[in-house]
This record gives C-alpha cells, structure tokens and sequence, in this order.
C-alpha cells in the first residue's frame, strides 16, 4: 500500500490530530483504484481484543507455532545473543512472547532493560505488567510509532552488552515487500554491529489452511475487519450498513499474499461526514484493508541479509510452517 500524500482537509472538521489524519486516510484510500483502507487502523480497543481472540483460534496458528518455537529455543537465543544487556519489543501486545523469551535468561546475568514500542498504551500498560515479576528486568515504556522509539533507542546505546530487536508474530507480513525491506533497514540503522534481531515470519502453506485462518467459521476474522467500518461510522460519523459487507480472505499465489477485503453485497452510497465523502460502491466491489506476506523458507533470510543482518540461527515450526530467525548486525 502506498503512503497518502499529505493533503489536507479543506475543513477542520475533525479536531485531534489522530482524527485529522484517519479523515484523510479514510478519504484518501477509499477514493483509490481498488478502494482500500490501511490495515493499521484494524487496531483500536475493540479491533485489538478481537485480534487477540484471534490468536486463540484453533485455525490461527501463527502465535501458538511462535510461543512453542520461543519456548524451546529460549536459552539458545540467550546463548548466542550473549552478552545481552537490552531487548526491545516492536509491538509487545499483551507481553506473553518477550515473558517467554526472558524466562529463558540465566539468574544470574545482571539487569536487564526491555524496551517496549507501541502506539498503544493499553498495550504497553498490559505488557509492563506482565513483566512486572521478573527479578533484575528494568521495563522502559516508549509509547510512540515503531521508527520514533528505534531513534530514541539509538540515541541512547548502552554502555555495555548487546540489544536484541524482537519483531515477531509475522508483523513483517503486513509489510509489502518494498516496505518490508525499509522497515528491516530502519532497525539495522538503530542497531550496532554486533548487535541481534529476532524475527517471526508465518511461511507459506497450502491455501485451505490459509483460507480457515483468514476466514474462520467463527467469524472472528470477520468481525475484526468489519470493525474498520464500525469505527468509520463512530469517529467519522459514517453511515456504512454492517451487514452490506462481507468479509473476504483470498490467497494470492503470484504476490504470496493473503488479502483481506470487504465486499459490498448491493449497489450502495456510503456518506463519511468528517473525511467529507460520498462513494457509491457496486455490488460485489470491494475494499481491500490488508495484505499478509507469507514466505518461502529461503525468503526470510535474504529479507534479513538485504537489510544487514547475518543470519545465525533459524528455528522453523514444521507443523504450523512458521519461522524464528536469530539474525546478527554485520
Ligand atoms: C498482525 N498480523 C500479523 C496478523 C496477520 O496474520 O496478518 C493480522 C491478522 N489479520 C487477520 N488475522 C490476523
């Protein structure tokens, strides 16, 4: 997805600069050819607690495959990444994976920092508690997007051990290949020579199991997407009649993607009063909210080794097809 231009809107009608820019947002991408809007507005309170019931399907293995590859792997990646004095979490959620991971830490290495990074802070209060028991472990909180805590982290080095970068849970998927690469890249650019990132990547599997995991009979999924619109109509006074749409998930086989859209079922006009929009959607058009890469085993490392990293270790689940990869600065 490209980035919108920064157009502004020709009325003040959305006060808070977060508003102001999910109008423009809203306005911007739905005008495109094909109709979208981006994914990262999937996550507000109500989007973020369905993610999270997401992650308990049975048909979602992405997070159950990542929890058991961290447990078993814990210790190695202390044991390789050592001496480690700083781990920064990029979107810790509820703090469950980085608790898994410095569970695995020796008692009697000294103290250790956890940086956690997340616009959210429903997410960073969670995360901090969860950590809350650990003996040695200082959490520093940066309630900023991903590259505004990455240059705090930059400007401010420790005097002493190596940082570990965790991006897990397949967020790298969200990225479309150019951004994933710049994205990689702006944490390499945080980072020292000598220095680690913890990868989590969901690989590619057949498209039945996909199709369950992006559509499940629950409707889970669903609800989560169509909470985009939920959210349009409160905090953009949109009308968008909920049961209009269909949620949608089609594998794409060429781009490796799994797609996520939602599907107009009746010809209709969609009003959106703050990003001053009227649309008329056709039967069966749809707007596309988000893409999830899915790799090849031998992508992954030459994402990491495009952005300057080295791999070291690479733990792969063989069940659920997910892959942990230990990754050295060069
Ligand atoms: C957060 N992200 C990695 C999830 C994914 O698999 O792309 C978001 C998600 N979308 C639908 N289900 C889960």
């Amino acid at each position: 997805m490209i980035e919108r231009p920064a157009v502004p809107l020709s009325r003040a009608s959305a006060d808070a600069d977060g508003s102001a820019a999910f109008a423009l947002d809203v306005r911007y991408y739905l005008s495109q050819d094909p109709r979208q809007l981006p994914s990262r507005y999937l996550y507000d309170e109500l989007g973020s607690c369905l993610f999270e019931a997401i992650c308990r399907l049975p048909w979602y293995p992405v997070m159950r495959a990542e929890a058991r590859l961290l447990d078993a792997h814990r210790h190695e990646v202390f044991a390789a990444a050592d001496p480690l004095s700083r781990i920064v979490e990029l979107g810790p959620g509820s703090g469950e994976k980085v608790a898994t991971l410095v569970g695995g830490r020796d008692r009697s290495a000294g103290t250790l920092e956890v940086h956690l990074i997340d616009v959210s802070p429903t997410a960073l209060t969670l995360s901090t508690r969860t950590l809350s028991g650990f003996e040695s472990v200082r959490v520093v909180a940066h309630e900023a997007p991903y590259e505004v805590g990455l240059t705090e982290l930059r400007d401010a080095p420790p005097t002493q051990g190596r940082t570990l970068v965790l991006f897990l849970g397949s967020n790298i998927g969200n990225f479309d290949p150019p951004g994933a690469d710049e994205f990689l890249r702006e944490i390499r650019a945080a980072l020292s020579p000598g220095d680690f990132l913890l990868l989590g990547t969901d690989l590619v599997k057949p498209e039945r199991v996909l199709q369950l995991a992006y559509d499940d009979p629950l409707g889970v999924t669903a609800a989560f997407n169509r909470n985009l619109l939920v959210q349009i109509n409160r905090e953009l006074g949109g009308d968008f009649d909920l049961e209009s749409f269909a949620h949608r998930a089609l594998w794409k086989a060429t781009e490796s993607r799994v797609e996520m859209h939602l599907v107009s079922l009746r010809r209709q006009v969609v009003r959106v009063e703050a990003a001053e929009l009227e649309l008329t959607l056709d039967a069966d058009e749809s707007i596309w909210t988000e893409s999830s890469y899915k790799y090849q085993d031998a992508t992954v490392a030459l994402v990491v080794e495009r952005a300057g990293f080295e791999p070291v270790v690479r733990w792969i689940d063989a069940d659920d097809r997910f892959d942990l990869t230990l990754a050295k600065a060069v």
